[in-house]
């Protein structure tokens, strides 16, 4: 008899079937009643044991050999390992620390670990890692994110704290949007695949249902260069658009708002400041060019009668503008968030329901479920007394760069000279851009340390790897933002291998360096510590006691249903609720940004062409997407994203035509190349792009083992992307589109290596 028992990862909650020996998970499945559940799921058995899975500690043999330092051949794909016991692994590391804080400081050591480590709320991985760090004295941090790090620097300046969280923690829900939104003007589409992920995870996918029942009375535009980029069932209207020109087109849109009459000039007197400003951009008064949707016609390829015709739709109803992050993800990709708060704040509906501006559907499932987020059970990290920290997307900058230093947020960054490196819960051979350039500034560090379940790129990079156990080997507990439910994750087998827990790896790393890690408390005693902490705290639900928690499964978390959207406070009285801005006001011209005096922020939204040289060989604009089979690059290797791979690699999609020039057909594999790097692709094409733009998802792993072919043959889109900050102010990641070419490829196929384990050696 086989026993079934439940848990919980970012991409949805399902029940895991355990073999009658208790040793083996058979399945993982979605729960039945699941409407729209995630195909991830289905994975994770199979990834759970799978022969690219870490099962001992293993130590880079030149590391070995050699000792810490600079080396060439870090990460090279038939350099071995040399697999040690834990004793001589966490000696081996808790040394190097030790020499590494006597020589350089706590500040040599990069603690960021940027990532989706798994969902539970004890064994997450980076709370651990910055509690080790801690421990011993602190580390280098990192700071925002990859989704939205352009807007988490941006949007503040304009809307202040208080509506930075306004704008995540009360976005209308679908019900509302349903009752109240005459046109949602979706930029970036809504993305069905992408609302499966939430972290934390949800009970149950509800969105889609949800979204398909507010189309029933919602129309819904989708500006984007892909038409089925919005749930086919949405009966979205398409307009097409060249990535990277959104900008273009809402300061078009604006202007038409200006032009006819139809901005809300009494909302722009009492709700916002530097209107003015931005009128006398949009007729040209500051650069000689007016934002006419003619203007922008020929810089986005849509039509100024669309444009106009979309400003007086959306002036004449309740109308809501929701940007994806994607936008934001490239180079000054603020622009189009500010843009799209200048459009909402000149049409006047920031604050009514179901209008004004959003920044999120279609880019995260928590968004429209319509539910308040409660305070988790957190791991306290303890006191990190390095000041230090980048942007988490100028990792490569500051490896290549310690000792200068890199504007951000209108001051100045020294970057650290950094020795060590520590990563836990994260792939930045997924997610950072230029990989080659990443691969390189790794050679120039001491050590590279890697807590992993699989041997990811990442991996394959360290000196010491040291095999974790996953969210089915450990217990733990999850729940995802404004969830109904706080859920345990109980462990379902033991760890494979020598594959340990976290909490242990770190309390005997801390043993070693004289540091107090545990506290006295061993992981289940931690993890019933801060379920209590938890249930103690004022703000958060009556729940039972631990004993009772783990033998339900969970307790229910309560359900603040918003009647009404953000920024109601502020609408009804700006001056008893302001904003807390330096005006109280939403800036749609900001001082501080204009006193920043940068030479690519002004202090209100503008235009910057991003567009290539005429001329250029990258004649087509790749977009870098989200993975709609796995969650980044997690569970590649297992079937539900082995299904979706073309000629046996990653697939990259074009219009027919820009095929047929390329002599191209389904099924071809083609080489694609940027002024960064090259991969192989399998072709499909489809007429739901525009031509002119292509487009592939991250996550494929990253496989340098054919350099003379290219220098990923699996399809990782982040040897072709840009390793640039979106702008001096923001220094985000501006991974989401490059300029590529595309080949057919006819030579020698070379096998895929990226899942399997590196050469093991004897010493
Ligand atoms: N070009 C381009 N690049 C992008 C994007 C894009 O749109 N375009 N999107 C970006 C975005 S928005 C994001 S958020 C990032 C995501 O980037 P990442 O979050 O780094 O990607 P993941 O593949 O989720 O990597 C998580 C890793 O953590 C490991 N892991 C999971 N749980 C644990 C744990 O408990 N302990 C340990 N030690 N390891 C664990 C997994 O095995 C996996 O290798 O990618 C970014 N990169
Ligand atoms: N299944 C699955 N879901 C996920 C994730 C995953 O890995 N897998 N990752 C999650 C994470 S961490 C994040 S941050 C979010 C990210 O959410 P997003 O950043 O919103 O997701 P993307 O899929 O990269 O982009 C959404 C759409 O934007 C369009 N787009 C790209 N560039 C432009 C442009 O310049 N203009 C216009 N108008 N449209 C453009 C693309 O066609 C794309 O389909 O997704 C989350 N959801
Ligand atoms: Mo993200």
């Amino acid at each position: 008899m086989t026993r079934t028992q439940e848990s919980t990862a970012h991409w949805g909650t399902f029940q895991v079937e355990i073999s009658d020996d208790g040793r083996a998970v058979v399945e993982t499945r979605p729960y039945p009643d699941d409407p729209d559940a995630a195909p991830a799921i289905a994975a994770v058995a199979e990834g759970l044991r799978h022969p690219s899975r870490v099962t001992r500690p293993a130590v880079r043999r030149r590391w070995l050999e050699r000792g810490p330092g600079p080396d060439p051949l870090r990460g090279s794909p038939d350099d071995p390992y040399v697999e040690v016991d834990w004793d001589e692994a966490l000696d081996l590391l808790a040394d190097e620390l030790r020499r590494v804080r006597a020589a350089h400081g706590n500040r040599a050591i990069f603690g960021g670990s940027y990532g989706w480590g798994s969902a539970g709320r004890f064994h997450h991985a980076q709370s651990q890692l910055h509690r080790f760090l801690n421990s011993i004295g602190g580390y280098t941090r990192s700071i925002n994110d990859y989704s939205r790090g352009a807007s988490l620097v941006l949007l503040p300046h304009l809307i202040g704290p208080i509506g930075m969280r306004e704008l995540r923690n009360r976005p209308p829900s679908w019900g509302h949007i349903a009752e109240h939104t005459d046109l949602l003007i979706a930029f970036g589409g809504l993305r069905r695949s992408n609302t499966w992920v939430v972290p934390g995870g949800h009970d149950r996918h509800v969105g889609t249902r949800l979204a398909r029942d507010a189309a029933a009375s919602t129309r819904i535009v989708s500006v984007s260069a892909q038409r089925d980029d919005t749930l086919t069932e949405l009966d979205a209207e398409w307009v097409g658009i060249r990535p990277g020109t959104d900008t273009a087109v809402l300061l078009a849109l604006t202007h038409t708002l200006v032009a006819e009459g139809l901005a809300d000039d009494a909302f722009l007197a009492t709700h916002t400041v530097g209107a003015d400003r931005v009128r006398a951009y949009l007729r040209g008064e500051t650069d000689g060019v007016e934002k006419t949707p003619e203007w922008a016609e020929a810089l986005s390829g849509v039509p100024a009668r669309t444009i106009r015709d979309l400003a007086r739709r959306a002036a004449s109803g309740r109308t809501l503008v929701n940007v994806t992050y994607s936008l934001q993800r490239a180079e000054h990709g603020e622009q189009a968030v500010f843009a799209a708060v200048t459009f909402a704040g000149f049409l006047g509906q920031i604050g009514l329901p179901g209008g004004g501006f959003t920044h999120g559907y279609g880019s995260m499932g928590d968004y429209g479920v319509g539910v308040a987020p409660v305070p988790l059970p957190t791991f306290p990290q303890g006191r990190n007394p390095v000041t230090d920290f980048i942007p988490c997307a100028r990792i490569t900058d500051l490896l290549l760069h310690g000792g200068e230093t890199i504007p951000y947020d209108g001051g100045t960054l020294d970057l650290p000279d950094i020795r060590l490196v520590y990563w836990a819960g994260g792939n930045p051979f997924h997610h950072h851009q230029d990989l080659r350039r990443l691969s390189e500034a790794l050679t120039g560090v001491d050590t590279l340390v890697v807590n992993e379940f699989h041997w990811t790129p990442t991996a394959r990079h360290a000196d010491i790897v040291l095999p974790a156990a996953t969210g089915l080997e450990r217990d733990d507990l999850a729940a995802g933002a404004g969830d109904t439910r706080l859920r345990t994750m109980p462990r379902a087998v033991e760890p494979v291998g020598d594959a340990r827990e976290e909490f242990w790896i770190y309390d005997q790393l801390a043993r070693r360096l004289d540091a107090d890690y545990a506290e006295g408390r061993d992981s289940r005693e931690w993890l019933e510590k801060i379920y209590e902490d938890w249930r103690e705290r004022p703000d958060t639900p009556d729940a039972p006691p631990f004993a009772d928690f783990w033998r339900d499964g969970g307790t229910p978390l309560p359900q603040h249903h918003y009647r009404d959207g953000a920024f109601t406070d502020f609408r009804a009285d700006p001056v008893a609720h302001p904003l807390d801005t330096p005006s109280g006001r939403i800036e749609l011209f900001s001082a501080t940004l204009d006193g920043f005096g940068l030479d690519d922020t002004a202090g209100h939204a503008v235009w910057i062409d991003t567009a290539e040289a005429a001329g250029s060989p990258y004649d087509l604009q790749l977009l870098c997407t989200q993975p709609s089979h796995r969650l980044h690059s997690q569970l590649d290797m297992a079937a539900p994203s082995r299904s979706t791979k073309v000629a046996g690699r990653e697939p990259v999609r074009l219009h027919p035509e820009d095929a047929a020039a390329r002599g191209l057909t389904d099924g071809d594999l083609a080489i694609v190349r940027s002024a960064q790097g090259s991969l192989l692709a399998g072709v499909v094409t489809t007429d739901t792009l525009l031509p002119g733009v292509a487009r592939m998802h991250t996550g494929a792993w990253y496989d340098p083992s054919a350099p003379r072919i290219a220098d990923c043959i699996n399809g990782n889109v982040n040897v072709l992307t840009k390793d640039i900050g979106t702008s001096h102010l923001t220094q985000a990641s501006s991974g989401a589109r490059v300029a590529v070419s595309i080949a057919r490829y006819d030579g020698e196929v070379p096998p895929i290596r990226a899942y399997e384990p590196p050469p093991l050696a004897t010493r």
